[in-house]
Parts: structure tokens; sequence; C-alpha cells
């Protein structure tokens, strides 16, 4: 639509300046043209009425010189007429006479002994007046003047303008509706058309054969139509030598080998993903519609997984716009930009939110498993509307695989922990593993959750229960010898209930690891720029604003390290992105305060004119920002209380394709399993993470190699592919 007013504007643009030249061109001709006539008009005119008047003049007879003017003034329609001595003083002249206003007009007339013309403006009339010398023997004894009414000039000059304003206006808007027709109707259509054509040969809903285009487009689809062919045969071709690569175990896991890997194993079995989050939140945004992508560990590890294989992914519908984009059953295909795979969003009520996800998911569940000492709340309430949500979610899945045999369905995470049992219940053909993404805490922990009993045989009804670490499973498995009657098989880490196994086992999450291409890119510092950042070094800080990123602990780490060495100060600037979170939980908008405040007052306390030691974002980012920032940052700061892994940990070592950056790293994150060349410290301490920004700041470049090397290693051996690769390599295994 915007090109389309583009256009018509040019044209618009166009048209009115070519009227406007040549309306401008007839005026200036026409008033050549009527001034010459009147001059020449008022200078014949002038030098007959000499000829009349000399005589009389040259008698001094001035009554009868009155009387000549009287008449000509009445019978030639002049507007004035005057009879001036040599010494310019009037000798009879008509009532009224208008004069130039230029001193010694008639002086300097009768000195050149010339005609002389000039345009006399008076109020809304104009007058054309000529002066030509009167002669006694050959000798200038006085002069004529004789003036003309010249506003018919003015008249026709803005009747010509007039017709021309119209003229151009009926122009405009004749042209600005054929094209605006033309484009909207012929080229608009034809081109949409081609696009919708392009669209359903890549989603695969037709052959690349079928590419339609409209007359103009007509050649330009035919070349289109077998630049898709060709295409098509060489991803065949690549997926046909991924496959037989997949024989090779050494190779690395990419979206394509665990596409094919998928496709050989499950052998057209579609996978079912159910989370609580979405990865794709549509909201209205004044009147149009707009997604992000929103900040969480789930999303970014699944959405990878999903974009390769394909299949369902059932979660909460929670973005404003979420219905509008949806079908009547609450479908949609996604990623917005190039759909791979299906989004079902499931609607929930306020109540059913405030209760499943506010309350027992946010305020109970969570604090219990996080050792970050925020007391868990436990209401009846809350539980009531936790286990009608799950109830929900497996609904929604038995209805979706109804029609198929023993479907693959990957559960996500501590908000849907009753799902598993519900779904085996109704299909014990079901393949179902639930992916714990937060800590599992100490038995004796757990025991205070009055809903305990219930949550472990929810999740019991899996056939593979899967923890980021060993230490979680086997933290796991006491709880459930503590609180299930059941047999425990220490051997092969699992647990027999009634007639059903669960295993129980570890697969560290982790990330898409970027390609080549992305990882040579320079990165661009205008983000910094348009923050204000100028310091030498730059700390960052990237969490969604939860008491368990140890944010406040941060915050007195980098206050530690001003303190104690004042040579970083002015020099170092710690951003920290905290990306909105659960808003509605009172403890995270205290927390979300507490922070800003913190900063605040570490600000002033440092701070000068030139340099903010604290830049606070508490505003979501896209991942390609971050990304950018994450090639920035001498140094990223990851001070969890208690993480399940911590993926930003990992999206930092590997946006660092020049092997530069220190990560310091939490203990209490899982990620420092995994990730061996952070430094790691224990955030409850200040002076531990001061010590670790100081080495961070000061390290060698080949230090920093040396570790990054290790870092991005480990993130690209064991990626995303390969985590979701092992968890359904383990699932078939139970068979
Ligand atoms: C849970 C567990 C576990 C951050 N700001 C924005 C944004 N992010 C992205 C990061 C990263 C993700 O969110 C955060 O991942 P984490 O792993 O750090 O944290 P949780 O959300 O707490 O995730 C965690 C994870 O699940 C996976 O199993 O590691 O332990 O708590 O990818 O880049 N993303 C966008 N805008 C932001 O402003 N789009």
């Amino acid at each position: 639509m915007r090109q389309v007013l583009l256009v018509t504007g040019g044209v618009v643009l166009a048209v009115s300046l070519i009227v406007g030249f040549s309306a401008l061109n007839q005026a200036n001709q026409e008033q050549l043209e009527l001034t010459s006539r009147l001059q020449s008009r008022s200078q014949v005119l002038a030098d007959s009425l000499a000829e009349s008047i000399e005589p009389s003049y040259n008698t001094r007879a001035t009554s009868t010189l009155q009387r000549v003017i009287d008449r000509f003034v009445s019978s030639e329609r002049l507007a004035g007429l005057g009879v001036f001595d040599s010494s310019g003083n009037t000798v009879a002249a008509s009532e009224d006479l208008p004069l130039p206003e230029e001193r010694n007009f008639i002086a300097n007339v009768m000195d050149s002994d010339e005609l002389r013309g000039s345009f006399v403006p008076r109020g809304e009339v104009t007058y054309y007046v000529v002066a030509l010398p009167l002669h006694e023997d050959e000798r200038v004894v006085g002069a004529l003047t004789v003036a003309q009414n010249a506003t018919y000039i003015d008249e026709s000059i803005r009747s010509i303008w007039w017709n021309s304003l119209v003229r151009l206006f009926s122009q405009i808007l004749l042209f600005a509706a054929a094209i605006f027709i033309l484009v909207r109707w012929v080229f608009y259509r034809s081109v949409s058309k081609l696009v919708q054509s392009l669209q359903a040969i890549r989603k695969g809903d037709t052959p690349a054969d079928t590419l339609e285009g409209d007359g103009f487009l007509r050649p330009l689809a035919g070349e289109i139509s077998k630049v898709t062919s060709s295409l098509r045969q060489a991803r065949t071709a690549a997926s046909e030598e991924a496959r037989m690569r997949l024989e090779k175990l050494d190779s690395p896991w990419t979206a394509d080998r665990l596409r094919e890997f998928i496709k050989a194993q499950l052998k057209n079995r579609p996978i079912f993903v159910l989370s609580n989050a979405e990865p794709y939140v549509h909201t209205k945004v004044k009147n149009t519609v707009e997604w992000t992508v929103p900040a969480g560990g789930v999303v970014t590890a699944i959405e990878p997984v999903m974009e390769a294989c394909g299949g369902t992914w059932i979660a909460h519908g929670s973005g404003d716009a979420d219905k509008k984009t949806a079908d009547a059953e609450g479908k949609l295909k996604v990623p917005p930009e190039e759909p791979k795979y299906t989004l079902k969003r499931i609607w929930l009520t306020p109540k059913e939110v405030a209760g499943y996800y506010n309350g027992f998911s946010n305020e109970a569940l969570w604090p219990l498993c996080h050792m970050a000492h925020v007391r868990p709340q436990f209401r009846k309430e809350d539980w009531h509307e936790y286990k009608k949500v799950n109830g929900l979610f497996a609904k929604t899945l038995l209805q979706e695989v109804r029609h198929l045999e023993r479907p693959i369905v990957l559960v996500q995470d501590y908000h849907l922990a009753l799902v598993p049992a519900l779904i085996k219940k109704s299909r014990p053909d079901a393949q179902v593993a639930i992916f714990w993404h937060i800590p599992w805490p100490s038995a004796a922990q757990f025991n205070i959750c009055p809903s305990r009993k219930e949550i472990l045989e929810g999740m019991l009804g899996a056939d593979l229960i899967g923890f980021h670490t060993q230490q979680y499973c086997n933290n796991f498995i006491d709880t459930v010898g503590n609180e299930v009657e059941s047999r425990i098989d220490l051997e092969h880490f699992s647990v027999f209930r009634e007639d059903h196994r669960t295993f129980v086992k570890p697969f560290p999450a982790s990330i898409a690891f970027p390609g080549i291409a992305e990882m040579h890119r320079k990165p661009d510092r205008s983000m910094l720029e348009s923050l204000g950042i100028q310091s030498k070094h730059l700390v960052l800080g990237v969490d969604r604003m939860d008491y368990i990123k140890g944010i406040l602990e941060r915050f007195k780490g980098f206050e530690f390290l001003l303190d104690a060495h004042p040579e970083y100060r002015g020099t170092v600037t710690l951003l920290q992105i905290g990306s909105p979170t659960r808003e509605s939980v009172e403890k995270y908008r205290e927390y979300a305060a507490q922070v800003s405040a913190e900063a605040e007052r570490i600000n002033g306390k440092f701070g000068t004119r030139d340099w903010k030691p604290i830049v606070f974002e508490h505003r979501s980012y896209p991942h390609t920002t971050l990304r950018e920032l994450y090639r920035l940052a001498d140094a990223c700061l990851v001070t969890s209380l208690h993480d399940g892994m911590n993926l930003v940990a990992k999206e930092y070592a590997a946006a660092r394709g020049d092997e530069a950056g220190v990560l310091i790293l939490s203990q209490f994150a899982g990620a420092s399993r995994d990730l061996r060349g952070a430094l790691i410290i224990n955030p409850y301490s200040a002076e531990e993470t001061s010590a670790a920004l100081r080495a961070a700041l000061t390290m060698s470049k080949t230090e920093q190699h040396r570790r990054m090397k290790v870092m991005r290693a480990s993130v690209s051996d064991y990626n995303i592919y390969r985590w979701s690769a092992e968890l359904i390599k383990a699932l078939l295994r139970l068979e």
C-alpha cells in the first residue's frame, strides 16, 4: 500500500510541476503581450493628444487647455491627463491624476526630450502613465501625461493562474485515480499472486512447476519456477548426503542431521511438544499486529528443534492478538516469516492464569525448586487451577493425536508436571518424555510441598524424565524413594511403579551453535552508542528479571570492584539487560524495583557527568541484538543463585567467533558443569565476583582464547540438536 501511495504521489508531483511551469510560461507571455499593447496604445494616444494640445499651450490659454483635457478624459475613457510647464508645475490636469512616485519624473522626461512610461499602483487599481515633452519651435516647453487603467492586465494573469489551478486539480484527481487503480488492481494483485504461489511452493503445499504469474510477470514466474526446481533437487541431494553422513557418528549435530535422524528413526511419526510458553506471541501495536519471541530458556531450546523437525507445539496463547492470528482451532504455521511447524494455542481464563501460572507454577514450584531463599506459597485454589489446566493441556494433546499411533510427546517443564500421567492413562501407546528445565531440589526440600505425591505420580506417568544434570536426577530419585511406593533400579536409573517403568536421565540443554557466516561478522557498535556507553571495557549481563539470576549480587560484586580498584572508575560499564518477566507476580515486581534502585544507588555513588557505571535496560531485545552485545562484551556475568542450566552462558561462548572475551559463571548454574573455560564464582561473595571481574579485565588474549576455545568446543559439540536427538533416542530405545 505504501508503494502505491508513493508512486501516486510521485506522479502527482510530476504533473504539478509540468502544469505549474506551463502556467508560469503562459502568464509571462500574456503579461508581456498585454503590456506592450498598452504601451504602444498609450504612445499613439499621447502623440495625438500632444498635437491637439500644443497650440493652446503655446498661446497660454489655460482655460482652453483645461476644457480640452476634460473632453479627452471623458471621450477617450482615460484615467487622467495633465499638462505641465517647463518647471514641472501643473498647468492643467484632470482630477486625481495618477503620477509615478519617482522624483522628477516630469523633469526627466523634459530633460531627455523622450517619451517615458511607468506603472503606478493605487489601492486595488494599477495605472499606466505615459509622459512626453511638449515643444514650441522645437524647444521643450512643458510635458503632457496620459494615464490609463491597466488593472485588466493583472486580472488577466490572475485568471490564467486560476484556470491552470483548476486544470491541475482535475488532472491530479484523474491521474491519481488511474494510477491507484492500475497499481493496486493490476500490478499489486499480480505480484501478490506470485508471492502467494511462491510461498505455497516453499511450504511444500504445491509442486514447483505450478508457479503462477499473470501477464507481464509470466516470464519472471517461468524463471523462478526453474530456480525453485533446481533448489528442490539440491535440497533432496543434500538430505540424502546428510542421511549418509548420519552413519558417521563423529560428525557434528546440525538441523539437517537431526531432521534426517528423525525421519529415519520415527518414520513419519510426528512430534508433539507441550509447554506453557509459546514461541511466538502476537500483540496489538496501534493498528497493526506484531509478533515477538518471548525471553526464556525453554523457547530458546525447543524452537530450533521444531524448526528442524516440524510437528505440533501446544502452548498457552498469551498475546492479546493471538486469537486473531490463529484459526478456529487456535492453530497457525510458524515461524511467521518461514513456516515450518504448527503452533496450537490453548486459551486460558484470567482465573486459570492466576492460579495455574502465577500461583502454583511461579509462586510455589519455582521457589521450591530453586534455592534462592524465597518462600514458596502453596495455595489450595492455585493447586486446583494447576490440576485443571494440566488436564486441559492433556485433553488438547489427546484430541490432536486421536488418529495417530504411538505418538511421540515431549512435555516441557514444571508447569505441566501432571500431564504425562494424564496422557498415558488414555493412551498407553504414546511415548512420553518430560524435561524439567529447572533444578530438582533435595528430597528434604521438596518434602515441604503439600501436593508432592501427586506431582511425582504425574511425572512418573512419563516413560522418560530428563534433567540438565546428574545431580538433579539423583535428587529426583531420592525424592521418589521418600514419597512414592515404587521400586528403584539404581543401575539403570529407573523407577518401577505398578506396571510402568520410568527412566531418569541427564540431558544438558543447549543452543543452536551459529553458522560460520555469523561467526565472522564484525560486531556493530551502534547499540552501545545509542545507550551512551563509551567506556573502554564492557561487562554484560542478560537475564529475565528473575530473583534466581542474582542480579543484585552481581551489582554488589561490581560495586566491590569499583571500591577496591578505583582505577576502573570511568573505564568499565556494566550493561544489564533485564527482560520483563512474570510481572503479575508481586515478588517479581518488587525485584525489578530493587534492581533499578540498586543501579541508581551505585550510579549515584560513582557516576560522573561522562560515565554511568551501570546501564540498566529493563526491556526485551531481539536475539540479533543480544548476539551483537555478546560479541562486544569483554566479559559476561552470569551470577545465578541457582539455575537449571543457564543458556545465556552458552550463547556468550557461541557468539565469540573471535575466541575473545571472558565468561564469569556461577557455580550454582547447571552450565558450570559444561563450560570448563569459565571463571567459576560463588555469586554470594561480592569479593569473589569482583576478583573474577578483575581477572577478566586483565586477562591476556592468549588465555582468553584458550578458555573460549574449550567452551566453544563443548557448546558446538553438545548443541541443542544433539540434546533433542539424545532425548528422542533414549525415548525410542525404551520401546
Ligand atoms: C529455564 C531455566 C534453563 C534474555 N533476554 C531476552 C531473551 N533472553 C533469552 C536469552 C536466553 C533465554 O532468554 C534465557 O535462558 P536461560 O537459560 O538463561 O533462563 P530461563 O529463562 O530461566 O530458562 C534455565 C532454561 O530453562 C533451558 O532449559 O537453562 O536454567 O531457568 O536464550 O537469550 N530473549 C529475547 N529477548 C530478550 O530480551 N527474545
